[in-house]
């Protein structure tokens, strides 16, 4: 790869049309996708070069648009250790993702070469998987013909959810001691360790093992089937939202980012009075739950409430098992102020709060032996130390205490059904519905845990988002000089006020986020923020 003619003579051609700019963000590159093809064909050619750059360790490659609708896609890399990928190679993929021509895409990989002293003898490793959108196979085609251009081994999975590709990539780069890079060994790691803790389980009180699974109409959907099998009815899981078929139903109207946004249940299935709903997003690494009474009201259990149900759970195993962790939470700032509260004052664990995206909490959970990260979109996991998986296990093998050891094997199960690499909607509900049947909880028992502090979500467009800086975790504005005062007067007026605006990184707008001690309150605060940002 020294010479940019050879190179240009075998990549193929994917044509840049310049008529779109794009830009590899917090999920990758996403997109309509008709837009896409030489944008995947780059990606292919750039997840070849690092992996080459990477000693031949597998490096992933992610056909989706999650949430977006059908006819969007888009492309995610995935780093060897399951992780997503450096942020200093971002700027490669978008910078490849621009460049006019073929030229250009072959000078830039040589110069990336050059920059890491690339030894080109290493044969690149990718593995590659895509959701159920229509334009997936054509996206892959693409994709292949820039991977094959630095003759790699290629392992294309079909058609999988993002965190099972995260976690095969992890598995073939640990040696397989994550298990083996296919979805059995998937399957049976999550679900057998579940199964296990179930049994553990005596007395179910007011636990039910019934849930009505909203597949977003997506491939969370068609796994979900593969993973009935292997619950041998530990769960009872009906099936609503599972037509993968008529793409055109890709999210629409259901899924955990509908669920999420819109304050109600999904459409698409028959909504009864406590039956347990679980939504799942288009690429299944986001998970929400919600039920409503008797008189309709809609209740969510969203990321908030499965960090904090998860963050008790941990907490008190650990004070069962005799050892001594640190055991810490990961939030952001649009993480409701009473589920921090109740982190912090009942719970006494640690709570951190970083800037929105998946890379911020992962990076953070890393600072505890334990970290629990959740956003309040229903996207998180937890995040063991080795030496704490180890300790756990190397304990378990001699604890003669009865209580202690058998807390330890819970920690033991929950550590092999968790996929650490990623939010993994599967492992989350084998997690929640772990937790809830230790508890004796049903659904609304979980909800009065604690309450959610009124809150209201708005955007606004303004000229140029751009000019919006935020800091400590986004919860300040830093620029528009001056707007921060405004706002903290605005919020002064308010008891139990809190708001903060941050520009977004997916949309071309602003986000404000208000809560208070009423829903109209909270609403009041938004809109006063909203004009003073206008
Ligand atoms: C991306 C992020 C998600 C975040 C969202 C915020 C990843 C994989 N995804 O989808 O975590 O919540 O952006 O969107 O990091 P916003 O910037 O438009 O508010
Ligand atoms: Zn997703």
């Amino acid at each position: 790869i020294e010479n940019v003619v050879e190179l240009e003579s075998n990549i193929g051609s994917y044509p840049n049309p310049g008529t779109k700019v794009f830009q590899y963000g917090t999920s990758g590159i996403r997109f309509n996708s008709e837009h896409l093809d030489h944008v995947n064909h780059r990606m292919g050619l750039l997840v070849a070069l690092r992996s080459i750059h990477l000693k031949s360790a597998a490096v992933g490659l992610m056909i989706t648009a999650s949430h977006n609708p059908q006819e969007d896609n888009g492309i995610k890399l995935i780093d060897p250790q399951g992780e997503m990928l450096d942020s200093s190679w971002e700027v490669y993929a978008t910078e490849l993702a621009n460049a006019p021509n073929n030229q250009d895409v072959c000078a830039m990989l040589i110069n990336i070469a050059l920059k890491y002293n690339i030894d080109k003898t290493y044969i690149p490793r990718v593995y590659i998987g895509r959701d159920t959108r229509n334009s997936g196979k054509r996206l892959l085609e693409a994709v292949l013909c820039g991977v094959k251009a630095f003759k790699s081994n290629i392992e294309d999975f079909g058609i999988i959810t993002t965190p099972m590709l995260h976690f095969f990539v992890r598995c073939y780069n640990t040696n397989y001691l994550y298990g083996q890079p296919n979805e059995h060994s998937y399957y049976t790691k999550l679900t057998n360790s579940f199964k296990i803790l179930r049994k553990m389980c005596l007395d179910l009180k007011n636990y039910s093992p019934i849930i009505e699974f909203d597949g977003a109409n997506g491939v969370g959907a068609l796994k979900m089937k593969d993973a009935i099998i292997y619950l041998e009815k530990t769960l009872v899981i009906n099936m609503h939202n599972d037509d993968i078929l008529n793409t055109e139903k890709l999210n629409y109207k259901c899924g955990a980012d509908f669920v999420k946004s819109n304050q109600c249940p999904p459409t698409g299935m028959t909504i009864k009075p406590y039956s347990k709903y679980v939504s799942v997003d288009g690429d299944a690494d986001r998970i929400v739950y919600s039920f409503v009474d008797e008189n309709k009201k809609f209740y969510l259990l969203d990321g908030d409430r499965i960090a904090t149900l998860v963050a008790g759970y941990i907490k008190d195993l650990f004070i069962a098992s005799g050892l001594d962790v640190n055991v810490g939470l990961v939030q952001t700032a649009y993480s409701n102020g009473n589920s921090t509260k109740y982190v912090t004052d009942k719970l006494k664990v640690p709570v951190a709060c970083v800037p929105t995206g998946v890379k911020h909490l992962h990076h953070k959970a890393n600072d505890y032996d334990v970290g629990i990260y959740f956003e309040a979109n229903g996207h998180g996991t937890i995040l063991f130390k080795d030496y704490i998986r180890e300790l756990i296990r190397n304990q378990s093998a001699i604890e003669q205490n009865e209580a202690m050891s058998l807390a330890l094997k819970k920690l033991i199960c929950i550590i092999d059904m968790t996929n650490e690499t990623v939010g993994d909607a599967y492992s989350d509900m084998l997690i929640v519905e772990s937790v809830l049947c230790e508890r004796g909880w049903s659904i609304s028992d979980w909800y009065k845990t604690y309450s959610d502090l009124p809150n209201r979500l708005t955007k606004v467009t303004v000229k140029d988002r751009n000019t919006f800086e935020t800091g400590d975790a986004e919860r300040i504005c830093i620029k528009p000089l001056g707007l921060q005062g405004i706002i903290d007067s605005i919020v002064s007026k308010y008891s139990m006020g809190r708001s903060f605006v941050r520009p977004s990184g997916t949309e071309d707008l602003v986000r404000i986020y208000a809560e208070a001690d009423t829903q109209i309150n909270a609403d009041k605060l938004a809109v006063e923020v909203a004009t003073a940002v206008y």
